[in-house]
């Protein structure tokens, strides 16, 4: 990838639209030579063309016109990059946008490297590295509530928190430092930790907050995991078609007939769900079924709720007594009875061991459906979402702020135990670097290959 001693200086393209058929395509450049590709490839004046304005023209290449396009001009500084940036608004399909960017290439831009147009306006002080990875996370989200939250987090709002927490620092530090100086002339009686305490105390305060936002800000990119288990026959793979309201699973009144697990995406209120369809569990002699059957169990390790279904038309059978006995110790499960169009025997079992009614759906009729997505949304987000305080997203931000938190608390038990003032103060430093490297200044090259690695070209 591009080394962050020196800002680039070459010139990079990319197709920034998905492959295939559609209405247009976008190709985009940027870099010195974006200016002299509006000579060589559209024939115009570059002086002529108003920047950030849509002009149509034509692209040249090979002795002929390649293709009519949309030229949009935005000088830098103004640009997404904060380069200089000529983007094509081409035909979509196979050809255009492709002939259009290897007239760019054969003028002297190369292609660009996966997530590298961010990388540069990152690297150009344009975004922060958290901005940055919000860039990828609004392409990739899965709900218009997710997309909200990515959204606040690419306008900085929680880079402005974490901003506001080094300024803190900073000034508790100052503090802290300015004693250390006059302890040099051995005035010791004079310090006073109770400010710089109270403040940092206040501080941890607000880190552990944030902290707590992970457990949902998590699913809003990574989704909330739901395991739908229980015995054969019970409606799994007819609830996954009713929430998805499409013929995704294969349903048959033959127990057994789910045996890999069939994985899907669902909005739930906002939420984005990745819903699990299982094998029914039981032990049936069959390898094919059996091997299903640990895959169940696997996908019901994995998920954040599990979700045990039975048939609410005949009573439970003994193992389902056991199964359901074993979910309800191990807590991350919700109970849920189908098939109440048949009519329902008593749940009492079910009630007792989860210490409530379980919800009662049809997966024929629809009932209950909508109440089953919003508990999903209730026991993922819970009091959280959009509009609440802005979450962490990525183990990345929670692991730099869990450190930061670390870091102020020793600060404060050294404080408050009489220590020595010189650790506290670094212990502090500590904090700020922590906080620094969240925001990306000073972030090693492999994390920054790692967050810009996961972008496609184009972006
Ligand atoms: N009346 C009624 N029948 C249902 C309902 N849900 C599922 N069924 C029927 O129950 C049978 C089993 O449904 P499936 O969705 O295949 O059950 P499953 O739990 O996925 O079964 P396995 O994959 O074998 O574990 C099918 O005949 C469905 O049509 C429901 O809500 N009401
Ligand atoms: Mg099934």
């Amino acid at each position: 990838m591009v080394p962050m001693a020196e800002q680039p200086q070459d010139t990079i393209a990319a197709i920034a639209t998905p492959p295939g058929e559609g209405g247009i395509a976008v190709v985009r450049v940027s870099g010195p030579a974006a200016r002299d590709l509006i000579t060589s490839l559209l024939h115009l004046d570059p002086s002529k063309l108003k920047p950030r304005s849509v002009r149509l023209a034509h692209v040249h290449g090979r002795g002929r016109v390649l293709d009519e396009v949309l030229a949009v001009w935005m000088p830098a500084p103004r640009s997404y990059t904060r380069e200089d940036v000529l983007e094509f608004q081409c035909h979509g399909g196979h050809a255009a946008a492709r002939m259009v960017l290897d007239a760019t290439l054969a003028a002297g831009a190369r292609l660009a490297e996966p997530g590298e147009f961010t990388l540069r306006a990152f690297l150009n002080g344009r975004l922060d590295l958290v901005q940055a990875e919000a860039v990828a996370d609004v392409i990739a989200a899965r709900t218009g509530a997710a997309l909200a939250v990515h959204e606040e987090l690419l306008a900085g709002r929680l880079s402005r928190v974490v901003t506001g927490w080094q300024q803190r620092l900073g000034n508790t530090l100052a503090f802290l430092e300015a004693h250390l100086d006059f302890a040099d002339e051995d005035d010791v009686d004079t310090f006073a930790p109770a400010a710089p305490v109270e403040e940092l105390r206040a501080l941890l305060g607000e880190m552990g907050e944030r902290l707590d936002t992970f457990a949902w800000g998590r699913t809003s990119r990574d989704g909330f995991r739901v395991a739908l288990v229980g015995a054969p026959n019970t409606g799994k793979s007819s609830l996954l078609n009713a929430v998805l309201r499409e013929d995704r699973a294969i349903v048959s009144a033959e127990p057994g007939t789910t045996r890999d697990a069939i994985d899907a995406w669902v909005n739930a209120d906002g939420v984005p769900v990745h819903l699990t369809d299982t094998a029914g569990l039981r032990a049936s002699g069959n390898a094919v079924e059996e091997e299903g059957v640990s895959r169940a169990r696997a996908a019901a390790g994995r998920a954040d709720l599990v979700v045990f279904v039975t048939d609410g038309s005949r009573p439970l059978h003994p193992e389902e007594c056991a199964e359901a006995r074993s979910l309800a110790a191990g807590g991350r499960t919700l109970a849920v009875v189908n098939k109440v169009d048949l009519g329902r025997v008593p749940a009492t079992t079910l009630a007792g061991l989860f210490g409530a009614p379980p919800l009662e759906v049809s997966a024929r009729t629809g009932a209950g459906l909508l109440e089953l997505l919003h508990t999903w949304r209730e026991r993922a987000w819970g009091g959280g979402g959009p509009g609440t305080a802005v979450p962490l997203t990525r183990e990345r931000h929670q692991q730099a702020i869990a450190q930061a938190a670390g870091a102020v608390s020793r600060a404060i038990g050294i404080l408050e135990g009489d220590g020595y003032l010189e650790v506290a103060a670094s212990e502090l430093h500590a904090a700020r670097r922590h906080l620094a490297e969240l925001l990306g200044w000073g972030s090693p090259e492999d994390v920054l290959d790692a967050v810009f690695g996961a972008f496609c070209v184009g972006k």
